[in-house]
């Protein structure tokens, strides 16, 4: 049975799922939910009313969170890549700093880009000042607790780094990492040169003109 994933290529949550099945080469049928499919939008609202994507179809087994999602590949469909560590206790770090990609950078950065899909000045004004705060606070902790890393947790390459890669990618669009920030800035650097996170990247850059902020002219 093929794995199935609606979801966007340009969608940042989609892209943490993505990395995890590229991570492993997890073969999988990508059904893009986007006005020229009508019927994977129609099929993933059915699967999943509160219709946010991505979502995974293993036979009749809708699984939605991306972080549910990756742990269901990592328990069902496991590869050379192990996301999840054995030890229980290094487990618990690797959760808590996906939870900490998701919530803190990725969903701290959408406050901007939802501002400035609403059209109006004030709320974009709005958005892009609540994001900045919250990155703000965000990449100093990050700065420091990234020290001595190669990865989010340490040496070997989780969970939490599929969800930081697009959760930083972003953020750093909507408010870039600052030169204060060397070992966040090296750290983002080195999840784009993973060819998992790479070949997202490039499969997503046809839709950059649709960034609501303008996206900028790098990565
Ligand atoms: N916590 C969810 C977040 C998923 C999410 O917010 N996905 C966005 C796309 S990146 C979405 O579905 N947006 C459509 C909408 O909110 O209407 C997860 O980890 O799967």
């Amino acid at each position: 049975m093929t794995l199935a994933v609606y979801g966007h290529p340009f969608s940042s949550y989609t892209q943490k799922v993505l990395i995890a099945l590229y991570e492993n080469a997890t073969p999988f049928e990508f059904r893009n939910v986007g006005p020229d499919t009508p019927e994977h939008s129609a099929d993933w609202r059915a699967r999943w009313p509160i219709a946010k994507f991505p979502l995974l179809v293993d036979g009749d087994r809708n699984v939605a969170e991306t972080s549910i999602i990756i742990e269901y590949l990592h328990l069902n469909y496991p590869g050379p890549v192990r996301l999840l560590p054995d030890d229980p206790g290094a487990a618990l770090e690797v959760r808590f700093l996906d939870r900490f990609f998701d919530l803190h950078v990725m969903d701290a950065a959408q406050h901007a880009v939802n501002g400035a899909l609403t059209g109006a000045p004030v709320k974009r004004a709005e958005g892009i000042a609540l994001s900045q705060k919250k990155l703000e606070r965000a990449y100093a902790w990050l700065e420091g607790e990234l020290a001595g890393h190669i990865w989010a947790a340490g040496d070997s390459y989780t969970l939490a780094d599929c969800a930081a890669s697009s959760a930083l990618f972003y953020a750093d669009w909507v408010h870039e990492i600052s030169s204060d920030y060397p070992t966040l800035r090296a750290y983002r650097s080195r999840l784009l040169t993973r060819p998992s996170f790479a070949r997202a990247v490039e499969e997503a850059r046809y839709f950059r003109p649709y960034f609501p902020l303008g996206a900028p002219d790098r990565d």
